[in-house]
């Protein structure tokens, strides 16, 4: 599967997912970028709990809540690559779902094959109500866990299951309807990257946003990740209103 660079136009990245459910892009994040961000959350982690079931892993820690506890990943979370994509598969109403960082360790085990989507039972079959993005930390191997794809999976068929191998300071980016999963770690070190999940603004997001960064923290964030974490009316105005005005007036 090719790889996409940053420099190559999200036209590219776009067609990818249409085609086969998902797309990784290399080298988005440059490394002193990198490198601070990846301070700054080892220090988070080390506050993270084990996951207590087969899905969320007993040997992953996730810390949930990101944007409350940190600005290092605002860079991330509207990045113009991101936004773009997310724009074209779900069109312009979207909203950041739910934002986690995800550190799988050694001896995990794969993580069971699932697709975000279902979450939205109900939808219409040719609605996409989710695009998930996947920034790597740590490059994502075959042995270390990266995150499983199964190609045409969003369209009805089962592909080949193809590993989202790629660098640090990747991209990889795979719509609701793909079938998907973290491998199992079988390396010596972990598998770290941050997962922030976008959905059409007339859905509940999987995160209430509104609690888990709460009202003081929000009203100091940029306008952008305001409206994107769901300070924002949809369906032409009707949706998330408060006295028929637009939410973020009250954050102001
Ligand atoms: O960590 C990964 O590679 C995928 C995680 C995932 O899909 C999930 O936890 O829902």
């Amino acid at each position: 599967m090719q790889k996409i660079n940053e420099r190559i136009p999200s036209d590219k990245i776009i067609a990818d997912i249409h085609t086969n459910g998902f797309a990784i892009v290399e080298n988005v994040i440059e490394e002193q970028a990198l490198r601070r961000i990846k301070t700054e959350m080892s220090s988070l982690f080390e506050l993270a709990s084990f996951g207590e079931n087969e899905f969320h892993g007993y040997r992953t820690r996730r810390i949930h809540g990101l944007l409350a506890k940190t600005r290092a990943l605002d860079v991330l979370v509207m990045h113009p690559v991101a936004l773009v994509v997310a724009e074209a598969i779900l069109g312009a109403e979207f909203q950041l779902s739910i934002g986690v960082g995800i550190e799988i360790l050694p001896g995990e085990s794969a993580q069971p094959l699932h697709r975000e989507g279902d979450l939205y039972p109900s939808v219409r079959a040719d609605v996409t109500t989710v695009l998930s993005s996947m920034w790597t930390l740590t490059e994502f191997t075959e042995r270390n866990g990266a995150t499983r794809m199964v190609r045409e999976s969003h369209l009805g068929r089962e592909g080949a299951t193809v590993v989202a191998t790629a660098g640090p300071g990747s991209l990889i980016l795979w719509q609701g309807k793909t079938l998907h999963a973290a491998g199992a770690n079988l390396d010596s070190t972990s598998r770290i990257g941050i997962n922030f999940d976008y959905n059409l603004g007339w859905l509940r997001q999987q995160e209430n946003q509104y609690l888990s960064i709460p009202p003081p923290i929000a009203a100091r964030l940029p306008e952008r990740l305001q409206r994107l974490i769901g300070y924002q009316m949809s369906s032409r105005g009707r949706l998330g209103q408060v006295n028929f005005e637009d939410p973020i007036r009250l954050l102001q």
